[in-house]
């Protein structure tokens, strides 16, 4: 449908048409990146889900091809779900997914490429022995799915965790394996967390407390902290937790019980959902994917013949500036090699109460820096004792403190009918520090009334020697941002019928009551990626 086609992102993935949601078994091979998904190839809402496949050079631009897997077996005859790729030392591929069964047993199915020396991996080859692991005693039928990617143990062994549920405790099971074929479940878990419900798309993988770099999937030591991931399927946000793993118990133990696996910290404080990382070993580095969903109605998304994207894939690190206390997240380098002509900003001031229009030439394909300072009399002179703000729950963008909100008003229309402020509220507590919030306010979003309009967001540290500072990435129907480096992150879906094309502007404001806020801004115009279809004759 024509009409709704503005809502097609430029440079974000997704497939041509249909429906689809999870990130499966990212990896660098041979010189291309593929990517799999979980892909509905008949309807633009869940169902029959099989395997979509593309591969790219850069993680930007994209060649589709055929469907990977699809669901011709027993035991995945209700679907294809989510797997993970695991590169062996010798170059072998392992892919190991979730089959729902012909009577939706959750059960993990082995995989491999036909020919390893076809850089493309078109075609995929089913293991005989499939199924090779099923739900434990116990376990609901319905509970146990989505293996990860799979590391080495000191002795030699192939270990994966499976996540699952007991009544509403999530539980994430460790199994290890010499062959892929058979496996030895661990008596320890990697770790419980009641309340926490079923744990869908567990993701473990090792971050270093001093290097830049990514590390190995296997890597482990005394310079190394574990991080785990879960998606809860109760809440449908993805859960982080850093802290120590001990290999002999096959345990992990967060560094602070407060941010236990599925309580505390979030990847994303948006819409973004059973993502995944892979380590890329051309670029040394671990990269993340997230399915981020859509947020109008699903009569929407079936008139439209297309529902989902895929996050810009974002580059994992442990912020060492926090001692460690949580990751930042930052899009990849090569998202920059679409940036086209700049308009930069110098010490822009916004009183309280201002909005000061940006004079760029089109803003529907963005990639902006900013950076904001509050002045000096303002944080003096405030005495401000509301340490309650949650971006969620205390009024959004229209809601006026002392010290914020300001930020931006992106995907916005001339008469501001339409807009999405992304920004900061800062409160000062009793002890004279700031506490600052990043959020994203839909409310304004769209004039359209079938589409959720949340606000979203959540507290951001800032050292003190730290301006504020926003990344944006703006693309059509998808807002994604990032505050302090990318400590708290925000996708957000967002469906303007007015701000579009070249309709679309993009302002400063101010809300505040008392701050004045000088920001200085740079500003790309981001070109369109190339998201190719697949012709059969393009093989290589
Ligand atoms: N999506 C898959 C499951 C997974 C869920 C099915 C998470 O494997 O648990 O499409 O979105």
């Amino acid at each position: 449908n024509s009409m709704l086609s503005w809502q097609r992102t430029a440079y974000h993935f997704q497939p041509e048409k249909n429906w689809m949601n999870d990130p499966n078994g990212p990896m660098y091979y041979k010189g291309w990146y593929h990517f799999f998904y979980q892909y509905n190839p008949n309807a633009a809402v869940w169902g029959d889900i099989v395997w979509g496949h593309a591969v790219s050079r850069d993680l930007i631009h994209w060649l589709h091809l055929p469907i990977a897997m699809v669901n011709d077996q027993w035991y995945d005859k209700n679907g294809v779900w989510s797997g993970s790729a695991t590169i062996l030392p010798d170059g072998q591929i392992i892919m190991l997914y979730t089959g729902s069964t012909n009577e939706s047993v959750q059960v993990q199915n082995l995989a491999y490429p036909a020919d390893p020396s076809d850089p493309l991996l078109m075609d995929w080859i089913k293991y005989p022995g499939n199924p090779v692991l099923f739900p434990p005693p116990g376990i609901g039928y319905k509970d146990f799915r989505d293996p990860t990617t799979a590391w080495l143990t000191t002795e030699g062994k192939w270990r994966i965790t499976i996540g699952s549920k007991l009544n509403k405790t999530g539980i994430a099971f460790v199994y290890d394996t010499e062959d892929f074929k058979t496996y030895e479940r661990k008596k320890g878990i990697l770790r419980a967390v009641p309340g926490t419900g079923m744990w869908e798309c567990v993701d473990f993988y090792p971050v270093s407390k001093i290097a830049e770099n990514g590390l190995n999937t296997s890597s482990n030591g005394a310079e190394v902290k574990h991080v785990v991931k879960v998606s809860l399927d109760d809440d449908r946000h993805d859960y982080y937790s850093i802290g120590s793993y001990d290999e002999k118990k096959a345990h992990f133990i967060p560094d602070d019980a407060k941010n236990d696996v599925g309580i505390g910290l979030r990847y994303d404080y948006g819409i973004f959902y059973a993502s995944k990382t892979f380590y890329d070993q051309s670029k040394g580095r671990r990269v993340l994917w997230g399915w981020i969903g859509e947020s109008d109605s699903e009569y929407a998304d079936v008139t439209k013949g297309w529902a989902s994207v895929q996050s810009i894939p974002r580059t994992i690190t442990l912020d060492k500036k926090t001692a460690g206390s949580n990751l930042l997240q930052w899009p990849v380098a090569e998202v920059e090699s679409l940036r086209l002509r700049s308009d930069e900003f110098k010490n822009l001031k916004a009183k309280p109460g201002s909005v000061v229009s940006l004079d760029i030439e089109s803003a529907t394909q963005l990639d902006i820096v900013a950076e904001f300072e509050i002045n000096k009399e303002a944080l003096e002179k405030t005495n401000e004792t509301n340490v309650e703000y949650q971006c969620s729950t205390s009024g959004g963008a229209a809601k006026r403190g002392a010290l914020g909100p300001f930020g931006l008003l992106v995907l916005a229309d001339e008469g501001l009918s339409e807009y999405t402020p992304v920004y900061f509220y800062a409160i000062k507590g009793s002890d004279g520090h700031l506490k600052t919030s990043f959020c994203s306010d839909q409310s304004r979003s769209s004039l359209a009334t079938d589409v959720n309009k949340q606000i979203f967001g959540s507290f951001v540290p800032v050292l003190e020697s730290e301006k504020l500072s926003i990344r944006i990435l703006v693309d059509h129907s998808i807002v994604e941002s990032f505050a302090q480096g990318g400590r708290t992150c925000i996708a957000s879906r967002v469906y303007p019928t007015r701000a579009i094309y070249g309709a679309a502007r993009l302002y400063l404001f101010n809300n505040a009551t008392e701050a004045t806020v000088t920001a200085s801004l740079k500003i790309w115009q981001m070109n369109s990626a190339f998201i190719r279809p697949f012709h059969p004759d393009q093989k290589s």
